[in-house]
């Protein structure tokens, strides 16, 4: 399951990404992209300086039964610091949870920890999960500043995967009006020379400057992927790991 993943510190513009997303990264595991996780700011480089988690949010794998946001990993260990002052999401009493899974693993169950209380318990039926799914979570409970440590347990494995959620709980929000899955990465102002985008055709490869909608299947560098967001494509938001947002696996 784990893959130990070294990656060259090259630079961080999105070219360099989406090339780097080409390999065993993008059939990883999963985390919590909405609300956003720690790793899932840490991603978005909407939290400076996190190291190597930034390349791959969908890696916190460890033991089961850990209540540590960093699933145990040193590498990682940036996600367990309370000093990074994270930010925290302003949500209602009840909070939809939105977990991305990039390797659909047969599932045990969900849980949902503040501090050692478990506050909810999500039945995974041992089954293999969609690629996204959501949990409403009643949070009434526990108003106020809190870090939900989110775990999801593999039904056919040991280990579990964890994300950090910080959130400020009763604090507005729109109550159980959920946010979207995932940030959109910002959106790149287009070549001034590109032509107007030309509609897709579905199944098709991947092409840049096209006005992709949602639902619609591509095909890039031999694996599929459904469109979520309805976007013109560019150079350096091809569909990968860091686009989750824009492209899910399929
Ligand atoms: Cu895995």
């Amino acid at each position: 399951m784990r893959r130990v993943l070294i990656y060259p510190l090259v630079v961080l513009g999105t070219a360099a990404a989406g090339l780097v997303a080409t390999g065993s990264a993008a059939s990883a595991h999963g985390y919590v992209s909405a609300p956003p996780s720690r790793q899932a700011l840490c991603a978005q480089r909407a939290v400076p300086d996190c190291g190597q988690i930034q390349f791959e949010p969908q890696s916190v794998e460890g033991p089961k039964g850990l209540r540590s946001c960093d699933g145990g990993l040193a590498q990682f260990a940036v996600l367990g610091d309370d000093s990074r002052a994270w930010p925290a999401r302003s949500v209602g009493s009840s909070v939809t949870f939105t977990w991305v899974f990039t390797a659909r693993h047969r599932t045990a169950n969900w849980e949902y920890f503040i501090g050692n209380t478990r506050v909810a318990v999500v039945d995974g039926g041992n089954q293999q999960p969609d690629a996204v799914v959501s949990h409403q979570i009643d949070l009434s409970r526990f108003p106020g500043r809190r870090t939900v440590l989110a775990v999801w347990n593999i039904g056919d494995t040991v280990n579990a995967f964890y994300s950090c959620i910080d959130l400020n709980v009763g604090g507005g929000g729109g109550g159980v009006t959920p946010p979207p899955p995932t940030q959109a990465p910002p959106t790149p102002a287009p070549p001034t020379t590109a032509p107007p985008p030309t509609k897709a055709p579905s199944g098709t490869q991947w092409t840049a400057n096209r006005a992709y909608r949602i639902g619609d299947a591509v095909t890039f560098q031999g694996k599929r992927y459904r469109c979520r967001q309805s976007h013109t494509s560019l150079t350096g938001w091809e569909p990968s790991i860091f686009t989750l947002a824009l492209w899910l696996p399929v």
